[in-house]
């Protein structure tokens, strides 16, 4: 291994178990029922079983959510359910180690990143427990005298929340604060592969709501695969699946929900891109290219994975590039290091996908200039670490239109900005996408209508690490859904349209008249 040995599973599984000691996790460690299992892609091993819940369990999880929203927090004033959330964002700031330990011993994060997403917990705790003072309707101006219109905002009911492994905290988060204070209750089912990080966000939850008094109903964990989350997609009760994940799983899901007239929200695959045209400040460019296309393994689905370069430039670029990534090499592996900067994929079939895209794009007159091996540890044969790709592609053949979950980054170039716009929204995905530029002009070209066609549109900053305050989600085979901050809280009630006559006389509008 580059960067020294790899930690031993026991002494994973014990920081794991202490982890979800601290946050107040139950049933752990004695498994009944179905079992689970959960697993660390650090070593491939497995740590420890786990309780996977059964279609019926998560029945009866939706039945407990409805009942306390119907019972309570549906009723319960919004400042107050924000006392729950502001309660969660103080037990956070006190185990954001502990979170951080499980997020990177389930999905690989090195520590800076894994305490990012902590990090994106507690901000979107603080942006929910203003937003439970401002669940603003409007009022109109009736056209009838002695009337007023306005509209009011009411909880939904039950939000189900489906995640994927990369974000298995800050995306639960995003969803579950905002439901909160809109009124909603919410059953989570996380990735199978992420149980204990489930395990430690309900387990800190349940104490925040013990200590404010709420029904501990307003929040279930279901474990295991699709059967379980197939449950919250067909079931009525369910009043907004808001799921995170492929396209593919998008696409099974979107019809069932719709089919019951539920809501749905998803954020599906991105194929993340950034234009550079021939002003761009390249330190910026390089700087803002290898964290996007390289941090977390390549396994964000803001992930930067097309690099589109002014053919003045491109050679510099890519010189650059490439230099920053042989540095790269050297820090990949183990990470709970400091000095490492690129942990594992989390498990075989990203490494499948990632040998297979790499194969492809060879065979579409692609050259790879750097990286794309794997790093092998004789003890953790289970345990996938690869040195992020660099791979200059003469066109945008189908491999770089489809997402690899995978840490590549096609280098594309292109003459004209109308022929890089072509280029840019030329795949099924609209998630993120940046400019790196100095002419204002091209920015805002970019930024215009005609310009990305994304839900994230940047300039001189890379495609991944947004904030919370702004609305997250994006366009095309990304679901169209929006999370996390602005506005989106609206997806999460029900808007009522209030029509009230204090005249005393009965006018009807459009000057209709009748009787
Ligand atoms: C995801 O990969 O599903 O913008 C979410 C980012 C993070 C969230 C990513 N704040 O990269």
């Amino acid at each position: 291994m580059p960067n020294g040995a790899l930690p031993d599973t026991r002494v994973l599984v014990d920081r794991a178990r202490t982890a979800l000691e601290r946050c107040g996790a139950t049933h752990l460690p004695e498994p009944v029922g179905a079992p689970g299992r959960a697993r660390t892609p650090i070593t491939g091993q497995d740590l420890f079983p786990v309780e996977f819940d059964t279609p019926a369990s998560a029945e009866e999880a939706v039945s407990a959510a409805s009942h306390a929203f119907t019972s309570t927090w549906r009723d319960t004033p919004a400042p107050e359910r924000g006392r729950l959330v502001h309660r969660l964002g103080e037990l956070l700031r006190e185990h954001k180690e502990d979170l951080a330990d499980l997020v990177t011993i389930e999905a690989g994060k090195i520590r800076s990143e894994a305490l990012g997403e902590v990090q994106e917990m507690i901000d979107i705790c603080d942006f929910a427990v203003g937003l439970s003072r401002q669940l603003y309707g409007r009022t109109m101006p009736s056209e009838r005298p002695g009337h007023r219109l306005m509209e009011t905002w009411h909880p939904l009911g039950v939000v189900g929340v489906i995640t994927a492994f990369n974000f298995p905290v800050a995306v639960w988060s995003w969803n579950t604060c905002v439901a909160l204070v809109c009124g909603d209750t919410v059953v989570w089912k996380p990735s199978e592969l992420t149980s204990l990080t489930a395990l430690g966000c309900h387990g800190l939850l349940m104490r925040a709501a013990a200590d404010v008094g709420a029904p501990a109903d307003v929040h279930r964990v279901v474990l295991g695969g699709a059967e379980v989350g197939g449950v919250l997609v067909d079931e009525a009760r369910v009043a907004l699946v808001s799921a995170t994940g492929s396209t593919a799983m998008g696409r099974a899901v979107a019809p069932k929900v719709a089919a019951r007239m539920g809501r749905y929200l998803l954020e599906l695959g991105g194929n993340n891109a950034a234009v550079v045209t021939p002003s761009a400040d390249l330190n910026l460019v390089v700087r803002g290219s290898v964290f996007a296309a390289a941090g977390t393994a390549g396994q964000r689905c803001t992930t930067l994975r097309r690099l589109i370069v002014h053919e003045d430039v491109v050679d510099q670029v890519c010189e650059r590039v490439v230099d920053a990534y042989g540095r790269l090499k050297e820090r990949v592996g183990d990470p709970f290091e400091g000095s490492t900067l690129v942990g594992p994929l989390v498990g075989e079939r990203g490494h499948e996908a990632m040998r297979g895209a790499l194969e492809r794009a060879r065979a579409d007159g692609g050259q790879v200039l750097v990286g794309g091996g794997r790093r092998l540890e004789k003890e953790a044969e289970e345990a996938f670490y690869v040195e992020p790709a660099v791979v200059r592609m003469p066109s945008q053949s189908e491999v770089v239109q489809e997402e690899t979950f995978a840490p590549i980054l096609y280098v594309l170039s292109y003459r004209t900005l109308e022929e890089a716009v072509e280029l840019h929204n030329g795949v099924p995905q609209g998630l993120s996408s940046a400019i790196f530029t100095q002419d204002q002009a091209e920015a805002e070209r970019f930024l215009s209508a005609a310009g990305s066609d994304c839900g994230i549109v940047n300039v001189n900053i890379g495609t991944s690490g947004a904030e919370i305050g702004g609305a997250f989600g994006g366009e095309k085979d990304t679901g169209g859904g929006r999370e996390s901050g602005s506005d989106s809280w609206k997806a999460y009630m029900r808007r009522a349209t209030n029509t009230v006559n204090y005249g005393g006389e009965l006018p009807l509008a459009q000057g209709v008249e009748f009787l």
